[in-house]
């Protein structure tokens, strides 16, 4: 009896639930690694936590690429970008934050990680979020590290993020926080003057727990 071969639709089955089990275990191993682990802007997302919220269950859908061709663009050059939205920081910077990252590649904090980020710099019709000029921003921190500080820049007006990556001569520092203690938000108001249409926030939250600074690209459209 054990000789009968099992009939073609069995075995594909048995496959098919052999690679889907797989499938799920890395699924599994890394989400649950990046639950427990660093942050980002979440209001307004930033592009890596963006692309990561609207398209991380179903980041193989073709209509991606014209619903939101800078995210699929992203997908596509480093999908651990990603999986590690949170991820997206320098170490030992010292606060010498202009030193460490050149222009051009703020958004991906000077292609820290190998690069990994390099596609947040890619400059297009990121999906951007509508804002008024004076907003709260949130950053979300899941390790509780803790801040130093907050540091929150726009764009200067006139700089267009679809054709541009910016330097940091682009950049308007508008907002600046002192200490906050662990916990899972923090938040800080921005006035952004009377800028117009499209901008990036550039964001830099120190960590508190050792010298570790996150830079992150917000795009937002103020009314
Ligand atoms: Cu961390």
């Amino acid at each position: 009896m054990a000789l009968i071969p099992a009939p073609a639709g069995t075995r594909l089955a048995r496959k098919t639930l052999i690679a889907l089990t797989g499938a799920l275990v890395l699924m599994v191993s890394l989400l649950s690694g990046v639950a427990g682990a660093h942050g980002s802007t979440t209001d307004p997302p930033s592009r890596n936590y963006g692309c990561w919220q609207r398209w991380g269950s179903d980041f193989q859908n073709p209509t991606m690429a014209q619903r939101d061709p800078m995210c699929w663009q992203a997908w596509q050059r480093d999908t651990n970008a990603m999986w590690n939205w949170n991820g997206l920081y320098r170490e030992g910077v010292a606060g010498n934050h202009q030193a460490a990252i050149p222009d051009g590649q703020l958004c991906s904090a000077g292609r820290t990680e190998n690069g990994r980020y390099a596609a947040m710099d890619v400059p297009g019709a990121w999906t951007a979020a509508t804002k008024p000029r004076q907003f709260t921003l949130t950053v979300t921190d899941q390790a509780k590290h803790g801040a130093d500080y907050l540091r929150v820049y726009v764009t200067k007006q006139g700089f267009n993020p679809l054709t541009t990556s910016p330097r940091w001569s682009d950049l308007e520092q508008v907002a600046s926080t002192g200490r906050y203690a662990p916990a899972g938000t923090y938040q800080v108001a921005v006035n952004a003057g009377s800028r117009t249409g499209r901008h990036i926030v550039y964001v830099i939250w120190q960590a508190s727990h050792s010298d570790q600074s996150y830079y992150f690209c917000n795009d937002v459209i103020f009314q």
